[in-house]
């Protein structure tokens, strides 16, 4: 009797070495790679590094090349803004709509002025002598 003992059952277990599964997700935090936003030069107000006090902080917004620059800016309840006339023309800086009526410059050839919000929303506006020219500001 011819033991059969080729019993040899080639199992191809091709076990699946979970290789390359990983996907490295967790690297870049805070790099946005795509160079669009164009509005963030100092949108973002003070540090907020301060303990029980509630500090208000100041925001520039450059009037200059007939334009608003930065355009849009975001701030905090209570904190000023300050428009700086630098252009050789003359600007001014008047709030669109009710809830921005109180932004009202005088025309300014150079000069600065200044406005304090103190209720959150957004505040269009726009320079009453150059009316393309528009402005934002978002208080949070
Ligand atoms: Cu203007």
């Amino acid at each position: 009797m011819p033991m059969l003992s080729r019993a040899r059952s080639f199992q191809v277990g091709v076990g699946l070495g979970l290789a390359a599964s990983i996907l490295l997700s967790g690297c870049g935090s805070d790099k946005p790679k795509s160079a669009a936003t164009i509005t963030t030069s100092h949108a973002a107000t003070s540090s907020t590094a301060a303990p029980g006090e509630k500090k208000s902080a100041a925001v520039t917004v450059d009037v200059d090349n007939m334009k608003f620059a930065p355009a849009e800016v975001t701030i905090k309840v209570g904190d000023t803004v300050t428009w700086k006339f630098s252009d050789s023309v003359p600007h001014s800086v008047q709030g669109i709509g009710d809830r921005a009526m109180g932004i009202n410059s005088p025309i300014f050839n150079k000069g600065e002025w200044s406005y304090t919000f103190t209720a959150p929303g957004n505040y269009r506006y726009l320079c009453s002598l150059h009316p393309q020219m528009r402005g934002s500001v978002t208080v949070e």
